[in-house]
């Protein structure tokens, strides 16, 4: 199937949304003979980026090995998502600098911090409150929200579903698939 390929980065807070949208967007992809593949948290900082923690050096040394990794998976064809916090906008920025233009999608997986507090799914923020994880993004660590994003996904209103449709219908509209 022809297609360009790009990197969809998804950045949000911690339970946010970014893992579970990017996979379900995989999904839609793959369904379309979509050449595409997600990097998260996973398959990047058990392996690769084992041995990096949560200081802001590490986030940053984070942020751009996946950035080239990334650029590598475009290189080779693939549409490829990314779904790490990227809390500093330099950094996306950056990454977004090593790619062509119109090559790096920046999808704001936007959902308050009062909500992804609630989810807690891993009871990390609970932890963070009680002073257990230091540097944590949203409590004790920054989080720069985009400034002009090319899509903006409120997972506090949209479903799952609703929000990997929206998705790919900006990669449609842009003749990307
Ligand atoms: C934020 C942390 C922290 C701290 C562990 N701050 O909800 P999760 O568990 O599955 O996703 C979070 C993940 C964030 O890693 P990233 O690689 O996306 O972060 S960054 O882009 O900033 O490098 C959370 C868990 O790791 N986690 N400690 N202190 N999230």
């Amino acid at each position: 199937n022809k297609h360009k390929s790009v990197i969809l980065w998804f950045t949000g807070l911690s339970g946010s949304g970014k893992s579970t949208l990017a996979n379900a967007v995989d999904h839609l992809l793959f369904e379309r003979n979509v050449n595409s593949y997600v990097l998260d948290g996973d398959n990047i900082r058990h392996g690769l980026n084992k041995g990096l923690g949560f200081s802001d050096e590490d986030r940053k040394e984070n942020i751009r090995r996946i950035g080239e990794v990334s650029k590598l998976f475009v290189d080779a064809g693939v549409i490829t998502s990314t779904a790490f916090i990227s809390p500093f906008r330099e950094d996306r920025d950056n990454v977004r600098g090593l790619v062509e233009s119109g090559e790096f999608i920046e999808v704001y997986v936007k959902c308050s911090l009062e909500k992804c507090e609630e989810r807690d799914p891993k009871g990390l923020y609970k932890k963070a409150r009680a002073g257990e994880i230091p540097d944590f993004t949203g409590i004790s660590s920054p989080y720069e929200e985009p400034i002009s994003p090319e899509i903006t996904i409120e997972t506090d209103v949209l479903s799952i579903e609703e929000a990997a449709n929206r998705v790919v219908q900006y990669l449609k509209e842009n003749g990307i698939i």
